[in-house]
């Protein structure tokens, strides 16, 4: 999820968090998730498109916006938006993996008006994706909860991994930044470096 949310901060979107088929999950663990995503700022949805938890606060925040749903393949995109506007009648359970198939793969989405100035994008399979045209000094800005500390590091060039004086991994030290996302971060930099080698 980090990795979508770098893609979608390094696009300056406005993106919210949800979190769908907590059917599935144990509470405890889905609401310690829910709550470190609060804490750095984003807005977090738990649905279950199953036994309808959730979707009326979310239902209610679509409306008049532009809502592009954007996430792994089978996690329940279609299935809320059918649930919200059942005229749209979306595939349901269509696991696109173009690897494992090898043939070519449609992959367009379209926007479509739901009424009361809302528009509804759903998007086709992702399996996973790797942000492309991020420097790896750049990265950091894209989590957004590593913005406050990044301003202090000894160098401006800081990658937040190594260096000396780095404020970033500071804060992870005192539980100011969480170890998970820090690890997120550390496993991002390193796709990010490939891609500056070739
Ligand atoms: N248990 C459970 N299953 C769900 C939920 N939402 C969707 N599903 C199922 O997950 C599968 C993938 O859903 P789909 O909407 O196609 O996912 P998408 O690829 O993100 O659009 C389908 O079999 C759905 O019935 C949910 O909240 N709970
Ligand atoms: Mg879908
Ligand atoms: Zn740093």
């Amino acid at each position: 999820m980090d990795r979508f949310l770098v893609a979608c901060e390094s696009a300056h979107i406005k993106t919210n968090i949800i979190i769908n088929k907590t059917d599935l999950a144990e509470e405890l663990s889905v609401k310690a998730w829910a709550e470190l995503y609060k804490k750095i700022g984003y807005r977090v949805f738990l649905t279950s498109a199953l036994d309808s938890t959730g979707v009326n606060d979310l239902f209610k925040y679509l409306k008049g916006k532009k809502n592009l749903f954007w996430g792994q393949s089978g996690v329940g995109k279609s299935t809320l938006l059918n649930l919200f506007y059942p005229d749209l009648n979306l595939k349901v359970g269509e696991i696109s993996n173009y690897t494992l198939k090898g043939t070519h793969t449609t992959v367009t989405s379209v926007m479509i008006f739901v009424g009361d100035e809302t528009y509804i994008i759903d998007t086709p399979g992702v399996r996973e994706i790797d942000p492309f045209g991020i420097r790896k000094e750049d990265l950091g800005h894209y989590f957004i909860e590593f913005e406050n500390y990044m301003r202090e590091c000894k160098f401006n060039t800081c990658t937040h991994h190594h260096e000396p004086g780095c404020k970033v991994i500071n804060a992870v030290e005192k539980g100011d930044i969480s170890e998970e996302r820090y690890d997120s971060y550390l496993r991002i930099l390193e796709t990010v470096e490939k891609d500056m080698n070739f």
